[in-house]
């Protein structure tokens, strides 16, 4: 397809308020006189509709003169409309679909280049989403709540793995006995002689747990955060006051975890961070990745993913505002939501705010709210909350913007977790998991009566953004991928030595968990 005829195409559409599939726009550009035929799809399109279809494009292209019709209806041998794919709904609605009570998309036929999309394979099922589900007030009882639970469901899996006691009954052992313990990590501290204190808590009260220097199990505990769940296993001291630590369990993703894969050859895009109404926010490379995104290269992409950070939005940082292009929060959005129209109408969007959206910043943010919901319309992406959980054809994706790894990359050491490895920093919060776990930092959390920040099911992918690095690689077989983003360096950045992989489009086969980076910038 003549890519620059279809850039032409979207934007074109775009500025009409319209988003757009891509087989509607491949069949405009293949038309012999495409503004014509695009002006006559304008007439002709249902005044509420907000995308225009394929078949929208087909109605108005049979009305009008051959001539203005497609070259291949043009061409020798022109395939008898019954020979076509068929254009049809094939009447069931995809399972994903049905769950959410949304009407399946229109489905199409297959366009003159060749698109394979059929959008009746498609399926999106949201697993996890606590948007509309806060019932947190900010009391204390809702931090007790919140830590307790951690502890119940963390605690789980560690309690069928070590003979744990509670911190009350270990201090009642005599000493020299063998003990277990599950708890929250309280404290940790180095001693004069350069051994490790870890104080574990559990709903009973805490107990000192003492990693020796020069025990292998040291090296964990710069891993270690604040609030994290976990096990130790140890010997009592004498005097039954502190145990010395032989053992430490953690939550972790099984070694054997087997990821599920999509039954056929679908991709998804996995981005964030686009940072609309920033004066930095990278406009040539977006329209070049959502140019891409309408060309045959890339037409197996049936699914967007984006992690948060839509916009720039206002105060986030000191001294942003000068840094501003659009100053108007809303009107961010507004900005937003057109450069969110010139990505193909037939890609399933799903995404989740990140600390620049306009939601609450304590985690886990709710979903947008109505207002901010209807300014996105267009597309009609389906937005969740942060974290959330998503399935993409039997693929659990599991989506959190990031910003606590900013706490586990200033606190582990460099080789365990740093800016330029992110999906590295990623593998820690798997083996917590947790995707924020200590509280009282960067990232502020808001007590609920459940902590939804912990990583229930073990996902297939992990996707997240915020540290505006790309980077990915597997742990225990799950996928961890760090998206970039869509902002040049700012001057903060500069001044912290942040270099931003901005402009890169991370692609994820869905049926081989393979990923291929394009960039745009
Ligand atoms: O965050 C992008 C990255 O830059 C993330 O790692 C935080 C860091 N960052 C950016 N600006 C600041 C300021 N002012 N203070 C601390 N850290 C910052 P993003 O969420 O896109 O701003
Ligand atoms: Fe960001
Ligand atoms: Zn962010």
């Amino acid at each position: 397809m003549p890519l620059e005829a279809s850039a032409r195409i979207v934007s074109e559409l775009t500025s009409r308020g319209y988003n757009a599939e891509r087989e509607a726009v491949t069949k405009l550009a293949a038309a012999a006189n495409s503004t014509a035929a695009l002006e006559r799809v304008l007439e002709e399109v249902p005044e509420d509709a907000l995308v225009v279809r394929s078949a929208h494009v087909e109605a108005a292209l049979s009305t009008t003169d051959p001539a203005d019709r497609t070259d291949a209806a043009g061409s020798e041998n022109p395939p008898p409309a019954g020979d076509r794919t068929p254009s049809v709904s094939t009447g069931t609605t995809p399972e994903g679909r049905a769950s959410t009570g949304r009407s399946p998309v229109e489905t199409e036929g297959s366009s003159a280049a060749g698109r394979s999309a059929d959008p009746s394979k498609r399926s999106v099922e949201i697993v996890g989403d606590m948007t509309g589900q806060s019932t947190g007030t900010g009391e204390y009882s809702d931090f007790v709540s919140v830590f307790r639970d951690r502890l119940d469901r963390l605690g789980a899996t560690l309690r069928s793995r070590v003979n744990h006691r509670p911190a009350s009954a270990i201090q009642a052992m005599p000493g020299g006995s063998e003990a277990a313990m599950v708890g929250l990590v309280n404290d940790i501290r180095s001693t004069a002689s350069g051994h490790w204190l870890i104080e574990l808590e559990d709903a009973t009260g805490t107990f000192p747990w003492l990693v020796m220097k020069d025990r292998e199990y040291v090296d964990l505990v710069d891993e270690l955060l604040c609030d994290e769940v976990l096990a130790m296993e140890g010997t009592l001291a004498d005097d039954s006051g502190i145990a010395f630590v032989d053992s430490m369990y953690f939550p972790d993703v099984p070694r054997t975890h087997e990821p599920s894969t999509a039954d056929r050859h679908v991709q998804a895009a996995l981005i964030s961070d686009v940072h609309v109404g920033s004066q930095e926010f990278m406009a040539d490379a977006w329209n070049a990745f959502t140019d891409w995104l309408h060309t045959d290269q890339a037409q197996h992409v049936e699914y967007m993913l984006l992690g948060g950070d839509m916009v720039e939005g206002v105060g986030v940082y000191p001294n942003q505002d000068e840094e501003l292009d659009i100053v108007d929060i809303y009107e961010q959005y507004e900005a937003f939501s057109e450069h969110l129209k010139k990505v193909p109408g037939d890609i399933e969007i799903v995404m989740i705010p990140g600390n620049h959206d306009a939601v609450r910043l304590a985690e886990p943010q709710p979903g947008f709210d109505e207002e901010l919901r209807e300014i996105m319309s267009a597309h009609d992406p389906r937005i969740v909350s942060n974290p959330s959980t998503i399935t993409l054809e039997g693929v659990s994706v599991l989506m959190y913007h990031g910003v606590s790894l900013d706490e586990v990359i200033a606190e582990l050491p460099e080789e365990k977790a740093s800016y330029d490895d992110p999906h590295k920093a990623m593998y820690h919060l798997l083996k917590k998991r947790h995707v924020a776990p200590q509280f009282g930092g960067h990232t502020r959390l808001a007590p609920e009566e459940k902590d939804y920040l912990i990583i229930d099911e073990v996902p297939d992918i992990f996707h997240t953004g915020h540290v505006h690095k790309l980077g990915f690689g597997k742990y225990h077989n799950v996928l961890a991928i760090n998206s970039g983003c869509w902002q040049a360096q700012t001057d903060f950045q500069k001044s912290v030595n942040i270099d931003p992989d901005a402009g890169f489009a991370p692609i994820v086969d869905l049926d081989t968990l393979d990923v291929t980076v394009q960039k745009f910038s």
